[in-house]
């Protein structure tokens, strides 16, 4: 455990009008670097500013298609300041901290996580989509706005508001019910050893879970509270909160 004061990470973010961390992804390397008390610094980015700062780091882009991104560069990515290390994409950025920080220990992976993200990207893939996607524009900057209306418009062929369909959000979360129960009950496995998905201590997938209600939360209260109505996803997310302190 680091026990310094002068960050040693610096860490780099997706900027909101909120002025707190947002991004499900970052959520996760944030968890990480908030339990292991590594000493850091955040660099907010607009959404226009990501690529040319982080192309004139010298980072390398994305190959494409990598990690299922249309993106070449993304947040997180963080520079390590003792060994001068550049590195985006929150799977390497993980291990990377796992290795150079291994004190407390995180399980990156194990069988029970990797169903849970599995099912978890699953079930709440359409949900996200259209509660909170459309959502997501009115807490960036005009500038910020503009971007994420270009890119996700193209991508999805139609405008943001076509998602906010009141009907159709509905049809969506009822249809994902059954598969946010069974998620939850996952999650629970091992509540006789702890609040956390492996039982005593965090796992990786706790960041994942954790981060991605976080984030919802951010962007929309309303879901955030839908989602934690399910036995498993409030434990979690309460066992993860003093980890989720340091937001900025
Ligand atoms: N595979 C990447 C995905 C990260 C990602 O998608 N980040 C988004 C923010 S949540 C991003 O930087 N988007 C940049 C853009 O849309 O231009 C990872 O795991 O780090």
């Amino acid at each position: 455990m680091a026990a310094q004061t002068e960050p040693e990470i610096v860490l780099y973010d997706l900027a909101s009008t909120k002025n707190v961390c947002f991004s499900p992804v970052v959520w996760r390397i944030r968890l990480l670097l908030n339990y292991k008390r590594i000493p850091y610094k955040t660099i907010f980015l607009e959404f226009p500013d990501i690529e040319p700062t982080l192309k004139a780091l010298g980072l390398p882009p994305h190959e494409s298609g990598a990690s299922g991104s249309k993106l070449k560069y993304t947040v997180p990515a963080i520079h390590h300041l003792p060994t001068n290390t550049y590195i985006m994409d929150s799977t390497p950025i993980s291990e990377f901290l796992d290795k150079t920080y291994p004190d407390p220990p995180v399980p990156l992976s194990s069988e029970l996580g990797r169903e849970i993200e599995t099912k978890g990207r699953a079930a709440f893939g359409q949900v996200f989509l259209v509660s909170l996607l459309p959502r997501e524009a009115a807490i960036l900057s005009p500038r910020s706005q503009e971007y994420f209306r270009r890119t996700r418009e193209a991508w999805l062929g139609h405008p943001l508001e076509d998602l906010l369909d009141p009907e159709k959000e509905e049809k969506v979360w009822s249809a994902a019910g059954d598969d946010m129960r069974a998620l939850g009950e996952l999650m629970l496995t091992n509540k006789a050893d702890g609040p956390f998905v492996l039982g005593a201590r965090p796992s990786y997938t706790d960041f994942f879970i954790a981060g991605s209600l976080q984030s919802s939360r951010m962007v929309d209260e309303g879901v955030f509270q839908r989602t934690i109505v399910h036995p498993g996803f409030k434990e979690i997310y309460e066992a993860c909160l003093p980890y989720m302190e340091k937001k900025d």
